[in-house]
């Protein structure tokens, strides 16, 4: 390793790499990336959520973790979170995110946190040579592992061993672990439903994250799992995008947050059905379809996507399945659990395809039926484009516009 030896002692070029499943992150993780950056004077650390294949319904979906992750950082001092290992195809190994940032950062002096017990492993990992040439190793001690003697000269035993062989640099983190693991986090909904999960070692954004999205709930799972089947990747992460929008959404105008968790959950359900399967679920339960839905069967995905709810998923709440059968075109004088599904399916944080959704996603709580207003017009602008490639525009949409303009009115 080629360096400065004046750059030694400069912070800016030591940065810490904590990699975790982080389902979900927790005060634990956060104290011994904090011990680490203390006690090595790290200028950064880089916080990494493994990536797990999307289709692994036992650990939950990549992109949430990721999600709780920033939730954790935002306000911590000299944090990033970094998407490489779930942004990577395949298994995801060290060598290979090692070699990601000493690119990325060529002059930093590079600082891989890990728990002890992996010290044991780490020479069966992939290019660990590589590893160890390439970065400092910091071993962390896993609660109920730090107080015994011998487990501790055993690790440092192993440790020098290693430092020896590889002409590695392995160090300790000096501080005594959290009694806390993300499997009690998991296992405390189930076993406790009506206990307050704020009250765990959690940061409070990543508490009412869960919350939010109902994570580590049966439910909620089996829902996730049918989803899984019939959603890509793509489509779950607007999913989940639509789900936290509801939910803050109907917290903000007294809407049911179960109903609008689960209606956003579903909403788009049965995107990637083909036209065949919406038209016999929509015959099969005497839904009528229209001309305009035949020629455009991509419109379909919302009434269907309703019976499909109520078949596959065995939801029963007619509100619910409302909101879902009415969200692409919306309805005159729509309920409020319909309004805050359509809304919250066009500015959930992952769309990108206006200028004004910053707007909107502000204006969405101070005023509902502006935004509603405001959404439809420039729906129908888009479509009036595309009119020209022979997209027609379902008259639904254009009633539901006729409705809601006047509340485009009052603010002009
Ligand atoms: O399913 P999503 O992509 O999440 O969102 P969505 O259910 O609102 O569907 C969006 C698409 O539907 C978008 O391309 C606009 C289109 N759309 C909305 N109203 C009409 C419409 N398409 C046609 N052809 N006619 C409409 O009236
Ligand atoms: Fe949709
Ligand atoms: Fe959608």
């Amino acid at each position: 390793m080629s360096r400065n030896p004046n750059d030694v002692n400069d912070k800016e070029y030591k940065i810490g790499i904590l990699g975790g499943t982080f389902d979900p992150i927790h005060n634990g993780h956060l104290m011994i990336a904090e011990a680490a950056k203390t006690e090595y004077e790290l200028s950064k650390i880089i916080l990494i959520p493994t990536g797990i294949s999307y289709m692994k319904t036992d650990v939950t979906d990549s992109f949430m973790r990721y999600e709780m992750v920033k939730l954790a950082a935002t306000d911590l001092d000299g944090y990033e979170v970094s998407d490489v290992e779930i942004q990577r195809e395949g298994n995801t190994y060290t060598c290979d995110t090692i070699a990601y940032f000493k690119e990325k950062y060529p002059n930093a002096e590079l600082h891989f946190i890990i728990g002890t017990d992996s010290l044991f492993s780490l020479e069966k990992w992939r290019n660990i040579e590589y590893i160890l040439s390439n970065c400092t190793i910091l071993c962390a001690t896993r609660p109920g592992e730090c107080e015994t003697d011998i487990i501790k000269s055993r690790e440092k035993e192993k440790a020098n061993e290693l430092n020896q062989k590889y002409n590695a640099k392995i160090e300790f983190i000096h501080c005594t672990p959290m009694d806390i693991s993300s499997t009690e986090i998991r296992t405390f909904r189930e076993k406790n439903p009506d206990a307050d999960i704020h009250d765990l070692e959690l940061p409070t954004s990543v508490a009412d994250y869960i919350l939010r999205q109902d994570l580590y709930d049966e439910e909620t799972e089996r829902i996730h799992r049918l989803l899984k089947e019939d959603l890509k990747p793509k489509r779950l992460k607007h999913t989940w995008g639509v789900v936290d929008t509801a939910v803050i959404l109907a917290k903000k105008w007294g809407c049911s947050l179960e109903n609008a968790r689960l209606a956003a959950l579903l909403h788009d359900c049965a995107k990637y059905l083909d036209t065949e399967s919406k038209c016999s679920l929509c015959a099969k339960y005497n839904v009528a379809v229209s001309d305009i839905e035949k020629s455009n069967p991509e419109l379909l995905h919302a009434k269907a996507g309703a019976l499909y709810a109520y078949e596959k998923y065995g939801i029963q709440n007619t509100e619910i399945l409302s909101a879902i059968y009415y969200h692409t075109t919306g309805k005159p004088n729509m309920s409020l659990l319909e309004q805050i599904i359509f809304v919250a399916d066009y500015i959930e944080p992952g769309r990108t395809h206006s200028d004004k959704l910053p707007k909107y996603r502000q204006l969405a709580l101070e005023d509902l039926n502006y935004v509603t207003a405001a959404i439809l017009k420039d729906t129908l602008k888009y479509l009036k484009k595309q009119a020209a490639k022979d997209v027609i525009i379902d008259p639904q949409t254009k009633e539901t516009f006729e409705f809601y303009k006047k509340f485009l009115k009052e603010k002009e």
